[in-house]
């Protein structure tokens, strides 16, 4: 008997050896194999370009390629690629070929990552132009390497070790941009430190911008409008003073000495107590043009962000567009103003701002969030790609049909000729980058999409999981429709049916619906926002209410304002809907909500077993790594369910139907929980 158990010991341990070497997700998904020697010797590469980037292109092809010969070429007739690049097999030779250095660099990764899918390159004719200029992500991290709304560890950005030190890191972070096109980086929070601007930091600023140099990546800086008073003593930082005017020259001429290819300002002024023009009664357009003007010799942009909002009677999802439509038209050209792609605060589901398209003369970029602020940390499994694109393909109606916020952003319909696109990022010093492993499949989906808006989520995850696990179907198919659902899970157990912002105060990870701090702001509460009472839940924002839909063109103006034309899946973000409203399915509102967290939690048990019959195809650490974040999901989609279901009860008077699973916690236990935040940060 003993023998036989060893036997049977033995046998298990040889069979799940072959998937026992540890992977600890630091590779992302740039997993190519070197070439072997016969390999290398089989065929060559040529780069006609001397270009350090072309040549990067060479030598990473050199080291990963397995095909056949290849030539890059950089042609100054190409002028239509820009950055983009072809492919084209011509006699079992592959030329990449196209305008910039940079984008043969970018051909090259597109080439290894078709050879690391497993697709045929016989024949390829291809042509890549990327939608947006500049695709760029915006760190919030702070100079003492914390990160605000991070969850993967501390900032990449070793302060205090630059500019002597240098972490092999960034050079790493570089090359996975580039791979999928992130040309430019924002280094530092939009909370900003005016100490960015000192020259010592400028010296550090210097030395990561050296090594993002060679991949095409671009630095950027968020800057403190106070700086000038706050460096330097100016009496104040009024954008009209001249001796202001003077500093930010001074400042931006000593930048571009230091890094000549520095790409701009990222602002946020007057918004959640951040100094502003308006503190010195200027106005947007003011603060923005003064930068503008400062760094227009230089070639560099002002990103201007239109999150803002106070604590005023007014609707908070109508103050961006009651504040910044008066100055369409006002900002010089080298301006784009940065719009988040809700107008609250990048909820699970929120339909679009209405800036977009609203503002005709002013260039615009949405700001999309990677890290996942208000969807579960790096705790929960939520692919973005589907809320991304949902954004980008609303339409506006801005001048009739087709006017999508991707063609209003992309210089399609206004002919901006810089057009960007921001994601928040989601990267930290954990040795996975995201802290879940599926959160890279957010960034990369960013920078895909940033490159080409019109990849499908499909697509992107099914890329993602072929590069970053295994091109095995048995694994791709039910892991791509996993992923294709969870954003919508996490819509469900969290925030269903256009609710949104409930979450607990301030670290916006668990429910909070009955939050009430005594002389708090109202816009930080969550009844602010659900307006739960015993007729009914949701904000009022038909035209009988705080008429936030009447900053929408038509036809969506009376679509939304109608509760019965209202979409379902944002009702409650438009409108106070009785609890025995009657749906489209038949149910009442009350019943319906309820299956939606019902169904919100069922779906995240679902991705335990989905996960769990991956395991043959998955490496033990990352598999065992990803099934003990599940179980968190789990569990907090339970928590999200009772508590939003045991507190909304108290309002509707209703019985919890029968066939949804019954709370397994007590209210007033759930009103307890107060969040140790390391647990989770
Ligand atoms: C960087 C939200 C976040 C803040 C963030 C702010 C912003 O309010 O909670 O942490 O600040 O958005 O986008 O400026």
């Amino acid at each position: 008997m003993l023998f036989i158990r060893v036997h049977l010991l033995i046998l298990l341990a040889v069979y799940s050896c072959s998937l026992c070497y540890a992977e600890d997700g630091s590779k992302l998904w740039l997993r190519y194999k070197k070439v072997s020697n016969e390999v290398a010797k089989s065929r060559t590469v040529i780069s006609h370009s001397n270009h350090q980037k072309a040549l990067l292109a060479k030598q990473e092809l050199d080291n990963f390629w397995t095909g056949p010969s290849v030539e890059l070429k950089v042609e100054k007739a190409q002028e239509k690629l820009r950055d983009g690049f072809t492919i084209e097999e011509k006699k079992g030779k592959i030329y990449i070929t196209s305008h910039e250095p940079i984008g043969v660099l970018y051909g090259a990764y597109h080439l290894l990552s078709l050879q690391q899918t497993n697709q045929s390159i016989n024949g390829i004719k291809i042509q890549e132009i990327p939608s947006y200029n500049i695709r760029i992500l915006n760190h919030w991290d702070n100079l003492d390497r914390t990160v605000e709304r991070g969850y993967a560890g501390y900032s990449l950005w070793r302060w205090e070790e630059l500019p002597h030190v240098i972490s092999p890191r960034y050079e790493e972070y570089a090359r996975a941009n580039a791979s999928i096109g992130i040309n430019a980086t924002v280094l530092n929070n939009v909370n900003a430190s005016p100490e960015i601007l000192s020259s010592e930091y400028i010296t550090k600023v210097k030395a990561l911008a050296a090594i993002f140099r060679k991949y095409g990546i671009k630095v950027y800086l968020s800057v403190n409008f106070s700086s000038p008073k706050v460096l330097d003593g100016l009496v104040d930082s009024d954008p009209l003073r001249p001796e202001v005017q003077s500093w930010w020259k001074e400042k931006v001429k000593k930048i571009y000495k230091e890094i000549p290819d520095f790409g701009g300002f990222l602002v946020k002024a007057n918004s959640e107590g951040q100094p502003g023009p308006q503190d010195y009664g200027r106005t947007h357009a003011d603060g923005a043009n003064m930068l503008a003007d400062a760094i227009k010799p230089y070639g560099g942009v002002i990103m201007w962000r239109a999150f803002v909002y106070n604590p005023t009677l007014e609707d908070r999802a109508k103050q961006a567009y009651l504040e910044f439509i008066p100055f369409d038209g006002k900002f010089r050209d080298n301006v784009i103003i940065q719009i988040k792609n809700g107008p609250i605060d990048f909820q699970p589901r929120e339909p679009f701002t209405p800036l977009f398209g609203a503002m005709k003369k002013t260039s615009q970029m949405v700001e999309f969030q990677i890290t996942q602020e208000y969807l579960g940390f790096s705790n929960h499994l939520a692919y973005l790609a589907p809320l991304f694109k949902e954004t980008l393909d609303s339409d506006t109606y801005t001048d009739g049909n087709g006017a999508t916020i991707a063609k209003i952003t992309d210089g399609t319909l206004n002919g901006n000729k810089k057009s960007a696109i921001a994601g928040v990022a989601n990267i930290g010093e954990d040795i996975n980058w995201t802290g879940h492993h599926f959160g890279q499949a957010n960034w990369y989906a960013f920078g895909r999409l940033a490159w080409n808006h019109s990849l499908s989520s499909e697509q992107i995850a099914e890329e993602w999981i072929k590069m970053t696990f295994t091109d095995d179907d048995e694994f791709v198919l039910p892991i791509r429709d996993m992923m294709l659902d969870s954003r919508e899970a996490v819509v469900n157990y969290m925030m269903p049916m256009g609710l949104h912002h409930i979450f607990a105060f301030d670290h916006h990870y668990g429910p909070e619906p009955w939050a009430d701090i005594k002389g708090g702001r109202s816009d930080w509460m969550p009844w602010y926002y659900h307006n739960a009472d015993s007729l009914g839940l949701g904000f009022d924002r038909s035209p009988a209410g705080s008429d936030a839909v009447s900053q929408y063109n038509e036809p969506l103006r009376s679509q939304f304002a109608q509760i019965e034309s209202c979409p379902e899946n944002l009702i409650l973000w438009f409108h106070h809907v009785p609890w025995n409203y009657k749906m489209k399915s038949g149910n009442t509102m009350w019943t319906e909500l309820c299956e939606h967290y019902d169904l919100g939690v069922k779906q995240a048990r679902d991705f335990q077993k989905i996960w769990d019959r991956s395991e043959p195809f998955v490496d033990s650490e990352r598999f065992r790594d990803v099934q003990s974040k599940l179980k968190i999901q789990s569990k907090d989609a339970v928590w999200w369910k009772d508590a939003c279901l045991l507190y909304f009860q108290t309002f509707s008077c209703q019985p919890i139907p029968y066939h949804i699973e019954r709370p397994i916690h007590e209210l007033e236990d759930l009103k307890k929980i107060k969040l140790n935040l390391k647990h989770h940060n």
